[in-house]
């Protein structure tokens, strides 16, 4: 259609951007670090929400150079912050299964971190157990490799897939991502309290790293800091924004 041969000269034509929504620690509500969301500023349609592109991108071959470019941006744009001495701990990547599927994920990132003189314990890496249904065992072996040199694994919209806990025993991952739907229905909802409470204390005894995402009220951030989780993320803390908008908020080190 239309807007599949628009979005193969989307890259090449610089239409491609980057927002970035805040993640802050549970403890003190400051901003620990951000995930990194792409926009399409389409000339005619105005900005083109991933939800309608990516899934046009993964049908296509189109999201291997829209995943490039994504790395690519997010390791610019972490290296200027940096040489600005502004401070951000990590930035989270999404990253879909055909990037791993390409079999050259790891080189790809070694290369954007390189090119921007990044350190790989700042990038972050969100996947979605639909990579398993590829060849899983090339994909958790890429992982395995970018977790050895550093990067961390995120396991994005946990607790929504499939295989959830099989998944949790066969990736190589570092952080789980308590899905916005569990979240949106704390404090309404007796069961969605009692998920949260099992993942949470699920990732305390695995020894991973937990975030909570979209996190709209004071109510649901407060439930979520009594339940042990270590970071938040949700409109309450900040909408995905331009960067230049997001890095007014990141701290200047002294
Ligand atoms: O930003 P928004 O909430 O509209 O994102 C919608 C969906 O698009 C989410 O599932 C998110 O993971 C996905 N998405 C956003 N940015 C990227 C990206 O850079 N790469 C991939 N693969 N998916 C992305
Ligand atoms: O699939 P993934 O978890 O990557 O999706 C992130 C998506 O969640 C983005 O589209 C982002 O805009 C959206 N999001 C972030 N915070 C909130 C929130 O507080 N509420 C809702 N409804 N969506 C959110
Ligand atoms: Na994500
Ligand atoms: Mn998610």
């Amino acid at each position: 259609g239309a807007l599949l041969a628009d979005l193969r000269q989307a890259v090449a034509r610089r239409e491609l951007l980057l927002h970035y929504q805040p993640r802050v620690a549970a403890a003190d509500s400051r901003i620990r670090s951000a995930e990194a969301l792409v926009r399409w500023q389409h000339p005619g349609r105005g900005l083109v929400p991933p939800g309608v592109f990516i899934p046009l991108a993964e049908e296509s071959d189109l999201i291997e150079s829209i995943g490039s470019w994504v790395l690519d941006e997010a390791c610019r744009q972490l290296a200027l912050w940096r040489r600005q001495g502004r401070v951000l701990e990590r930035l989270s990547v999404n990253v879909s299964p055909r990037q791993l599927q390409s079999g050259r994920l790891v080189e790809e990132v070694e290369a954007a971190l390189l090119r921007h003189g990044v350190p790989w314990r700042q990038l972050e890496l969100e996947v979605t157990e639909s990579l398993l249904v590829g060849d899983a065992r090339q994909a958790s072996a890429q992982l395995a490799e970018l977790r050895q040199r550093g990067v961390l694994i995120a396991l994005d919209d946990f607790g929504t897939g499939y295989s959830s806990l099989a998944t949790l025993r066969d990736l190589p991952i570092d952080v789980m991502k308590v899905d916005r739907a569990f979240v949106r229905d704390l404090g309404a909802d007796a069961s969605a309290q009692a998920i949260t409470r099992a993942i949470l204390t699920l990732a305390q005894s695995l020894g991973k790293h937990s975030v909570a995402e979209g996190i709209e009220g004071e109510a649901q951030a407060a439930a979520l800091r009594q339940l042990g989780c270590d970071e938040l993320q949700g409109y309450l803390f900040g909408r995905p924004m331009p960067a230049a908008e997001f890095e007014q908020r990141l701290p200047h080190v002294s």
